[in-house]
């Protein structure tokens, strides 16, 4: 559990003594605002793979490659159904792009298959 202390001056009062008109007194009035928080994700976590601790809650996420199916479960996102690259396979987390015999994966682009590699 966290606990957060926000200060907030909320008020200024400048009023003049009763005793004496001449003089002027004044005073701050602060508010103190304190939060209560659990973190969810300091231990074991509800979430399948990464946790983010906010103020009163948390959220899930995933690592790269993987997507959310609901608040908390993430699965591999299948990058060749996505169109990645012609000659697709996928991983868990990534994907691989090859090319035909003769040819070879382009560096820069690395999901084009560059030709003239026999
Ligand atoms: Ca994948």
């Amino acid at each position: 559990m966290s606990i957060n202390i926000l200060l907030h001056k909320s008020f200024h009062y400048v009023f003049k003594d009763n005793k004496d008109n001449s003089r002027y007194k004044s005073l701050n009035l602060y508010f103190v605002v304190i939060i209560l928080d659990i973190d969810e994700c300091e231990d074991s976590h509800p979430c399948h793979q990464l946790c983010f601790n906010t103020n009163g809650s948390y959220t899930c996420g995933c690592k790269s490659g993987y997507e959310l199916t609901n608040a908390n479960d993430c699965i591999d996102i299948d990058e060749c159904q996505r169109g990645r690259c012609s000659r697709c396979t996928n991983w868990p987390g990534s994907f691989k792009c090859s090319c035909d015999d003769g040819y070879r994966l382009n560096l820069t682009a690395l999901n084009v298959c560059d030709s003239g590699y026999l």
